[in-house]
């Protein structure tokens, strides 16, 4: 495979979109380069985490007498270590902490971004090699430059995103990113290890054959969504169905394969979990901000996910989110 060395990485995109964009300080292309480099070193452990077992369990010392630390924890680690480090961030939080962490230095403080992530999402298919991710959103702080940020800065509807992204570490591992200027896609070339564009100005089509959902539980799901899910395997003219069902439990690879592709994915809320498994801010939020900006919608059954005002970090909500078209439809069966 001849890699084409003239594609731009994304340093050079960063800074060329710095160049395009009118009194940008550069402090936001700072801070995506900061999430490329965490995730270039995640994506290390990740890919030799089949060998853990040679290495040690987590929790356990290795051969080389490390304490082999759980790949999420390690994640964790390198996210908040790059951010805490750099001059854009002044604070984080993280599906691994139960609450946010604001970075009390003087460069930190003087910051204006804050910066939500889940790690490493899906971890638990780490030991079957399914593919797994980090997702993340990044807000403008609401409290002044140069104090300590607060829950309020945290607690913002996904609308107020500058940018949001995810990393799938998969048979190839990408980086996707959007501004309100678009969304962009970049593949790690490991020969010189650098983030390429290899998906520029990625849209999401407006119509999509593929549904994602949990089938097991379907008899738990409402009575519109269990209707929506029947119609996506009707062989129907209107809808061009039947749809092809494609659900890998990992919510980014999954997200990424219809964004691509076209589809819906759909973690509905069931009788047991009224609010579904996923949480607003650092799952769904990203997503749906990406979605949006690609030309996809995302809603949480009744409303926009990007329109609700979260009240607490870790919160969860039921997500649909996907194609124009079927949401569209989606959205007469709810
Ligand atoms: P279920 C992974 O644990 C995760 O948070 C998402 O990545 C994924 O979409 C979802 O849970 C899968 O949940 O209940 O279908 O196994």
């Amino acid at each position: 495979m001849n890699i084409n060395r003239n594609v731009q990485t994304l340093d050079e995109f960063t800074i060329q979109e710095l160049r395009d964009v009118p009194n940008a300080t550069g402090e936001l292309s700072h801070l995506l380069r900061n999430i490329g480099l965490a995730a270039k070193r995640v994506n290390v452990e990740v890919n030799k985490a089949g060998l853990a077992d040679i290495l040690g369990d987590a929790g356990t010392i290795n051969v080389q007498g490390e304490e082999v630390k759980k790949l999420d924890l390690f994640a964790n680690n390198q996210f908040i270590k790059v951010l805490s480090h750099g001059i854009a961030c002044a604070g984080v939080a993280s599906e691994e902490l139960d609450d946010f962490v604001a970075f009390d230095d003087s460069k930190s403080v003087n910051s204006k971004y804050v910066c939500l992530f889940d790690p490493l999402d899906g971890s638990a298919n780490i030991d079957v090699n399914v593919s797994i991710g980090t997702i993340f959103g990044v807000y403008r702080r609401k409290t002044p430059v140069g104090t300590i940020v607060t829950e309020e800065d945290f607690l913002q509807a996904g609308n107020q995103q500058v940018a949001a992204g995810y990393v799938v570490y998969g048979s190839s591992t990408m980086l996707v990113y959007a501004t309100r200027r678009g969304v962009n896609g970049f593949t790690l070339d490991p020969s010189v290890g650098e983030w390429s564009l290899s998906h520029p100005d990625i849209k999401c089509p407006e119509a999509g054959k593929i549904y994602s959902v949990n089938h097991g539980n379907f008899f738990q799901y409402s009575g519109g969504v269990r209707d929506y899910i029947h119609a996506c395997q009707r062989k129907d003219k209107t809808n061009g169905g039947p749809y092809t069902q494609r659900y890998i439990g990992s919510m980014v690879s999954d997200v990424h394969r219809n964004l691509i592709k076209g589809g819906i994915f759909m973690y509905p809320g069931t009788t047991d979990k009224p609010n579904g498994k996923l949480r607003l801010l650092y799952e769904c939020n990203p997503f749906a901000f990406i979605m949006g900006v690609a030309g996809g919608k995302a809603t949480n059954g009744k409303e926009r996910i990007l329109d609700i005002q979260p009240t607490e970090l870790h919160q969860r909500t039921p997500m649909f989110i996907g194609s124009k078209l079927m949401m569209d439809e989606l959205e007469t069966y709810l």
